[in-house]
Order: C-alpha cells, then structure tokens, then sequence
C-alpha cells in the first residue's frame, strides 16, 4: 500500500438486532466485554478453566520473551481427554459425536463413547508403530471419521500432526512431509468427489519417492473406496488392520500447555509454505471459548454443521478441536456441494436438522448463483445461526444468506481469523451485537485488534489501513515451524510490538471494523488505494452478478487500472449494454474512481481449496504474464477458460 491510506468507500446503513429469544439465552452476554477489558488474562485464565487440566496453571501468559508467547506454561493436560473421555465421564457417552454423510449417501453416527473407543485404538496402533511424543505425523485424508479420529490419536500421544488438505498435489505433499521431517503418513485409498472414488494413496506413494521423506516408516491406509492400490510391503499397513485389533482402552498421558499440538502449513503468496505451529492448553482454551460464545452451542440440544475441509484451519479449530472440547453433535460431510444435486447441503441440513451451520461467502454466493429456488425446497427451519469464514462476506451475499438459508430470522456471524491466530479473533456474538451485513466488526471479549496508518498510527473512526493485534492472544501462533527468523520477519516487524495480519481494513464511524481483504490485493489508482473488496461487494450488489473477483493490473495512466471478472447470475445474458451497466453501478455505489476500467464475464474462478479467489492468477491474466504457482488451485482448467475469453486470445 502508498502513503494513502485506504479509500473508505462503501456505506452500508442496514442493521439487525439479535433475535430477543436468542439474546435472552445466549452463552454469552455483553458483560463478557467488560469483565475482559478490565482484566484480561484473569478474563482468559477463566476460560482456560472450561477445560480439564491435569495440573492446573498458576501461570496465565508468560510475555518476557516476545513475540514468543507462552501461555499457561505450568498446566499439563492432554487435548483427546479434553475432546472426548470427559464427556463419557459426565455421563454423555451416548451423545452423538458426529453424523457422518459420505458423498455417495452412506452415512454413520459416532456417539461420545464410539470415539473414545476409536481414538483409543488409533492411539494404541500409533505407540505400536514406534510414533513417540513428539513425532510428526502426516495425514492426508478425505472427510471421514477416521480423519478426526487419526488427528485425535497423535493429539493423544502427543505426537503432532500435520493434516496436508486431500486435493493437494503429491509435490506439496512431498514439500510438507520433508519440511515436518514426518515419521508415519495416514491416509486412505481415495474418497468420493463429484460422484467419483478419487484416488489418495497414490500421490503418498509418489511423495515418498522425493528426496528427504526417507524417514516416513509406515504408511496407515483407510480403505474408503475399494478402489485398487499398490501397496509397499513392510512400510504400507491397512487401517482395519492395525487398528481394529488394539485394545479399547488408553490412558491418556497429560502433556505441558506448550506442548506442540499441530503443524498447518499456510501456501502464502509466494516462497515456501509456511509451518504453522499451534500449542496445546491456550490453542484448545480459544478454540473452545470461541465456538461456545461465538456459536451460542447448546451442546444437549444443538446440531452443528461446518462445512470446511479439515485440512484447513477452520477444519481443526471448528469441526475437530472447539466443537468436540465443548461435547457438540456435529455433521461431517465427505462431498461436493453439488453432488448429485445442488440442493445436497440443504438436504443434509434437513436430514439432520442442522441448528448452527459455519461456512465461507465462496460456497455462498455459489448458492446465489445457483438460485433461491433450490434452497427453498427444503425445510431449513431448524436453523437457528449462520456463521461465514474465510475470506470478507459481500452484503448482498450476507443478506441473500440470511434471507433463504436463515429464513430471515437468524444472527448471522462473520468471523474473521487466520491461521496464524488459531481461533476467531473478531466476530459479531450472536446475542449482543447488532450485526453489519459485510462487517466482522468487533474483537471478541479478551482480545485487542485495531486498524493502523503507515506509521502504526491508531486510524481514526472512518480511517483505512493495515489491521494489527496488539496483545498476544492464548490460540497465537508459536512460530513458523523450524523458522523462528521468517516468524519475525513476516509477522513482527512491519509494526514494532504488533502483529501485522497483512489484511487491509477500516473502521466506520461507529469504531467497527470492515475487512478489505489481503494488503498484496489493493490497488492503487491515480494515487488512491482502493480496496479490492469493496468493488467486488458493489459488482456483487448488482442482481445480474453472483460472484467477483477485482485486480489491478499495471496501467501507464493510472499506475494500475481496475480489471473485474465477474460471473452472472443463472438467467442473466452477456449482453452488449451489460460492461456498461456494471460500470455505471459500481461508479453510482462506490464513485467514479473505483468504475473498472475492464469488466470480463466468465464461468468460473480460481481459487484455493478453502475458497479463496486468488487474485494473483487473474492479475497475471489481466497483465498478460505467465501464470504463477497454480499447485493449490481447486482445478487449474479454470485459468484455461479465462485466458480464451481475453480479447486477442487464440
Ligand atoms: C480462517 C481462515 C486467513 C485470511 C485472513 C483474511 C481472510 C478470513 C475473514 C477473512 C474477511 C473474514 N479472512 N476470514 N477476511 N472477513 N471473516 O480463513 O484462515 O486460510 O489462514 O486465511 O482469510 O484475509 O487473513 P486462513
């Protein structure tokens, strides 16, 4: 970003107050601010207390070494017991864990008591095999139990996994092995996409070919699909083979709060991905906290569904390790969205009633394009809390989400988190706040976010800049994994004493904050910063555009000129008027400066597995480059498509 700060262009006037029944039960109420502002590690040492500790901490957060934060040090517990055993203990052993709905339409439900049983097996195959406290384990799995039951056996032994999402390719699964130094891969046969078995095992086989895997002794391999697999004897072992005849029992060993729990690997925009390494007792105490207050979890009564894939953080934090700390039922579902039928998700949320469903705007606005007709023909009554992740929702998709999947009546929860920061940092709570359709709004109770010019100057209300946290927070990220120094350089030093999120953001004149999407993203135009985010929100607006994705490509006038790829909605045509119209629909909304100088319809977008748009791929588009790095892309026939719609393509 320049010395400008950035353009605050969009308002944005509609309100919604929490529902009063939800507001009169919620699990967390407005007190929670006050209680965390006056005291914020005793506010926090609180929390901590909603788990069982072994050893309980005396000590809440130790800060004499920052950014290296330790946080309750002397505490010793262990994560599974914390998940699962203690709620057969209380007697809840009969409570479904999980709905599990296989993409094919096979389905099981796993109580308290079967997951416990089942993590316990897998604890005792691991300890057989030689994984000891320590070592890294590597999963590279569909969405199944057995996903959740391997990342609660390595959490068990102490043993750290490293879950690497399913669609990644073997060289980024090779990358990640050898960075973790992993000891054993779990991993299945395949699993079911599109209607298809789609094959896991062999991109394993092809990663332990590389360089500097040597020491992965054992592959685990679920059989999901039946499909045929070639098998390395003396290092490949089935699942049901080394599980199914351990013993059901386990005791738990209790591990120090700083004990590693996970390493999760972020691609960023460039250079090696980056090992994230998440903590035990404060990672699991925010993790826990935030899914009760930021969902309201009833855990007798609630049906919690989210919708990511485990290999990305939502996955760890909110359908493994906060739903699971807090005695949640859950639904865990392997597939597409659109398989057999774009009405599948709602499908499942009436099957299982679904109270709570967490997803991100990317699946949203795909449902947008896909019509309010599909959702309408399922009963989503149950719904009583819709949450969004992952990237800023635009407010018409917020509205449309609230309007046909919420029945009009629910809060609807924009969470905003990284990563990096383990657990949800601001967010609306349910029963407090008067939501801002587009707006994340608020740090929750005990943690401290703000919005910064160049200079780390606070912006005033109404001022653009550079979001920051400026105390250390329980879930934080240790370090990068084996790079204390990139630690530094990429988080810690751009504002002395802050975290830097990288986001772009603005607070409105009632202090709220608005994210505006990744600092890499904003373009400059004629000597303004002008967030990508807004341009998409105002093209989204407009009822003829499901989806958008803005880029500013170099430009000798303007320093950079606003190029938009946008995808219709289901009935609307390309017509000739149609770049006008939009045009004059973002200059009306946002003002002249931020019209688009190109405007592309196209069929589809690149993004990553967890729903981003990367916009760095559409940059090289629009500023005829060669592409980038397309290895995490969901399909890279994607790009294809957009190059042959450029003006001048062959
Ligand atoms: C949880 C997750 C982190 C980046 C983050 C930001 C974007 C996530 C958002 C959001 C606006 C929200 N992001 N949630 N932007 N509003 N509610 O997504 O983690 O995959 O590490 O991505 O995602 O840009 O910096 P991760």
């Amino acid at each position: 970003m320049s010395n400008e700060s950035l353009a605050n262009l969009m308002t944005e006037e509609r309100r919604f107050a929490p529902p009063a029944e939800l507001a009169a039960a919620a699990n967390v109420t407005a007190d929670a601010y006050a209680s965390a502002e006056e005291d914020r590690l005793g506010f926090w040492a609180e929390q901590a207390r909603r788990l069982s500790w072994e050893t309980e901490p005396t000590e809440t957060l130790d800060w004499s070494n920052p950014p290296f934060a330790k946080w309750f040090a002397d505490g010793t517990l262990n994560v599974a017991y914390n998940c699962v055993d203690r709620h057969v203990e209380a007697g809840n052993g009969d409570r479904v864990a999980i709905h599990f709905e296989g993409e094919p339409g096979d389905s099981r439900s796993l109580t308290y008591a079967d997951l416990q049983r089942e993590v316990s097996k897998a604890a005792n195959a691991l300890t057989e095999l030689g994984v000891e406290t320590g070592d890294r384990v590597a999963i590279y799995m569909p969405m199944i139990p057995e996903t959740v039951i391997a990342m609660l056996a390595c959490a068990r032994i102490g043993a750290p996994h490293s879950v690497v999402f399913g669609g990644f390719s073997a060289d980024a699964l090779a990358t990640r092995i050898q960075d973790a130094d992993a000891r054993v891969v779990i991993t299945s046969d395949g699993g079911y996409r599109r209607g298809k078995p789609s094959g896991l095992k062999p991109a394993v086989d092809e990663a332990l070919t590389r360089p500097g895997t040597e020491n992965v002794r054992n592959v685990v391999v679920v059989r999901r699909t039946g499909q045929d697999t070639a098998w390395t004897e003396g290092r490949d072992l089935w699942w049901h083979d080394v599980v199914d005849r351990q013993p059901a029992e386990h005791t738990p060993q209790a591990f120090g709060a700083e004990h590693p729990l996970f390493i999760l690997y972020t691609s960023g925009t460039t250079g090696k991905p980056k090992g994230i390494l998440h903590t035990t007792g404060g990672y699991l105490t925010q993790a826990s906290y935030t899914h009760h207050a930021v969902f309201d979890l009833k855990p007798e009564s609630d049906v919690y569904w989210c919708t990511a894939d485990v290999g990305w953080v939502t996955g760890h934090s909110y359908i493994v390790y906060g739903p699971l700390s807090n005695g949640a039922t859950s639904v865990l579902y392997e597939g597409t969205p659109d398989t057999p039928h774009q009405g599948r998700w709602w499908e499942v949320v009436q099957k299982y009633g679904v109270t709570l469903l967490y997803t991100a705007p990317t699946a949203i606005r795909t449902c947008m394009k896909w019509g309010d007709d599909i959702p309408a023909r399922f009963d989503l009554s149950s719904l009583r809390l819709l949450g969004s992740v992952g990237e800023p929702i635009n407010p018409e998709a917020w509205i449309w989400y609230r309007q046909n999947i919420g029945g009009g009546n629910v809060p609807v929860v924009d969470t905003w988190w990284q990563t990096e920061t383990g657990a949800i940092m601001i967010s609306p709570l349910p029963g407090v706040t008067a939501a801002k359709p587009g707006s994340a709004q608020v740090p929750l109770p005990g943690i401290s976010a703000t919005v910064v010019d160049d200079e780390a100057k606070e912006v005033p209300d109404g001022g653009g800049g550079y979001l920051v946290l400026t105390e250390p927070w329980p879930s934080m990220l240790r370090t990068i994994w084996g790079d204390d120094q990139r630690f530094l350089d990429t988080y810690w030093s751009r504002f002395e004493g802050k975290y830097f999120a990288g986001d772009g953001a603005k607070k409105d004149a009632d202090g709220d904050i608005w994210l505006l999407g990744r600092v890499d993203d904003v373009m400059l135009v004629s000597g303004h910063n002008i967030s990508t985010t807004e341009v998409e929100s105002a093209l989204v607006a407009h009822p003829k555009v499901a989806e958008a994705a803005v880029v500013g490509a170099s430009d000798p006038q303007t320093t950079q000129a606003i190029c938009a790829f946008v995808i219709l909605r289901g009935s609307a045509a390309e017509d000739e008027g149609l770049v006008e119209e939009l045009r004059a629909h973002v200059g009306k909304q946002l003002g002249p400066i931020a019209k688009p100088k190109r405007i592309l319809p196209v069929a589809e977008l690149p993004k990553t597995r967890s729903g981003k748009i990367m916009r760095r791929l559409l940059r090289d588009v629009a500023e005829n480059r060669e592409l980038g790095d397309v290895t995490t892309l969901t399909d890279s026939s994607v790009m294809q498509l957009i190059q042959k719609k450029l003006p001048g393509a062959s």
